[in-house]
């Protein structure tokens, strides 16, 4: 079956070659009554149509017609590939197709956005605007209120193609380490990282939550001897804050692992498994860094081949030496990882690293305290730019141990029976670390809000499309 010629792939090779192509009217443009332009878009590439009336294949009457397609309308052409002699202004080809027919395939109605306009940076908005060009600076809502159209700027390509392929080295290297992929259930009797941000539903008359994350059944595998496993799936929290970085529903990576020595085994696999996804994002994923970086401008992220391990107490250290007071033995807030993350990269050089040895008091129940001060925990987060895109630990796997800790963090255990059974049949020394999907893509691109990364996102506030 024949297929159209890619929009992307007309080059000057092709020159006087006939081709079909089918994209979107991405402008319209008539010069007097005997020529259109059309601009017609496939991706993220884009050719310039040339409709002049000719004898015996273009009328006046078809030149009109062009004259009236509606933009982001899917056409078909067929025509003939031309070279002009002056570079093209406006198209990624650098050709030309003199069109023989013209067919409109789906007309699209009225928009609400302009590609166009979405597809700009502030700074070439700013500037346009001083040029006195007419056009309309397209907000967050409005853009995911129509997200599909959104979609359709290079940008949004690039940062989609970006995060599928995040998936994709997560699972090739963790299958390369003799870890393999699982699927828990996303209903179940209680939370598991503690009780707020729990979506709570009513399942056959018992009551049930959405999965908070996959942590205790990640766990359970674990029991069962899977040995090493990952799971990429959906996360359900029910969040109240309105931030940059939070959303109701995300994509979490989870992996859960049996150790033998120390934590550290399960930040190794951290530290070989996101120096791998930043080097293959950096190799494979040149153009679309570009396209999304031409629209949202940012800098490279600066990592190191070996990630820097700092204790929480060396963080704190660090934070007290400029004058920023933190409690030792708490959280650390927005602010003060900011801040860290500021220091880090001036005192290091790097904006990728991990924070290890947190105080016990703020992690949840199943972390394993540390042997010699139980004050502390065997836990860790990642930070990229200051933010956080990972918590993992050393899981507590002695099952009265494990029951303290879960009352004492007010756990409900008959919603965890089965969870804490699981441990009475011994398990084995594990531990395991989750990163959210959207945060990893939005902090690597240096974006500034997670609505970005989030196909069709859903906040507080927002449910729908
Ligand atoms: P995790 O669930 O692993 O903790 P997280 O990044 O969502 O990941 P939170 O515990 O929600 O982390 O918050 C971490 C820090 O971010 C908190 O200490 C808090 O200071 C800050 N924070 C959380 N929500 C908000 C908010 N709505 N506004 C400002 N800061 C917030
Ligand atoms: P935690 O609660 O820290 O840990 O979540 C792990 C990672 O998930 C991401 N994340 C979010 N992303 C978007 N919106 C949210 N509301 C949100 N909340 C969290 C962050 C965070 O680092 N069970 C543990 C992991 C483990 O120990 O294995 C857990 O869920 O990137």
């Amino acid at each position: 079956v024949s297929r159209p010629t890619k929009v992307g792939a007309l080059t000057n090779a092709l020159e006087n070659c006939s081709v079909w192509i089918r994209g979107r009217a991405q402008t319209i443009r008539a010069v007097g009554k005997n020529i259109s332009f059309v601009v017609l878009r496939e991706r993220e590439f884009t050719v310039q149509c040339v409709v002049t009336v000719q004898p015996d294949t273009v009328s006046r009457q078809m030149v009109k017609y062009v004259s009236g397609l509606s933009r982001e309308s899917i056409i078909d052409v067929e025509g003939l590939v031309s070279v002009p002699s002056v570079e093209i202004k406006g198209t990624t080809q650098q050709v030309e197709v003199q069109v023989r027919k013209l067919y409109c395939v789906t007309k699209a109605v009225v928009l609400p956005i302009n590609i166009e306009d979405a597809a700009r940076s502030d700074a070439e908005i700013e500037k346009a605007l001083q040029a006195g060009e007419k056009l309309v600076r397209v907000n967050q809502d409005t853009r995911l209120n129509n997200r599909s159209l959104d979609l359709r700027t290079p940008a949004n390509l690039g940062i989609f193609r970006i995060q599928s392929q995040v998936g994709t080295i997560f699972r090739q290297f963790l299958l390369s380490e003799d870890f393999f992929e699982i699927h828990t259930p996303k209903i179940n009797p209680g939370s598991s990282e503690g009780g707020a941000a729990v979506f709570r539903l009513d399942y056959k008359g018992q009551p049930a939550c959405l999965a908070q994350s996959p942590q205790l059944h990640k766990q359970m595998a674990i029991c069962g001897d899977f040995g090493r496993v990952f799971e990429i799936g959906g996360v359900f929290r029910d969040e109240d804050s309105h931030t940059h970085r939070h959303l109701c529903e995300f994509t979490g990576l989870d992996v859960e692992m049996e150790i033998y020595w120390h934590y550290s085994e399960v930040m190794d696999i951290v530290d070989r498994l996101f120096v791998t996804i930043f080097d293959t994002l950096n190799e494979t994923c040149q153009k679309e860094l570009e396209a999304v970086g031409r629209q949202y401008p940012f800098e490279p992220l600066k990592y190191l081949p070996e990630t820097l391990r700092l204790t929480f107490k060396e963080g704190v250290q660090m934070l007290k030496d400029v004058g920023v007071e933190v409690d030792p033995m708490g959280d650390l807030n927005t602010e003060a990882e900011r801040k860290l993350g500021q220091l880090v990269l001036e005192k290091y050089g790097t904006e990728f690293y991990i924070l290890h040895r947190y105080p016990l008091a703020v992690r949840p129940f199943y972390t394993m305290p540390c042997h010699d001060n139980p004050a502390y925990s065997n836990s860790f987060d990642v930070f990229i730019r200051g933010e956080e895109i990972i918590s993992g630990s050393q899981r507590v796997h002695v099952p009265e141990l494990l029951e303290e800790r879960a009352q004492a963090c007010g756990i409900d255990l008959k919603t965890i029976s089965a969870y804490l059974d699981a441990f009475r049949y011994a398990a084995p020394p594990h531990g395991g670390f989750g990163a959210g999907l959207e945060r990893v893509v939005m902090l690597f691109c240096g974006l500034n809000n997670i609505r970005k990364t989030s196909l069709f996102p859903r906040d507080p506030l927002r449910l729908a499309p």
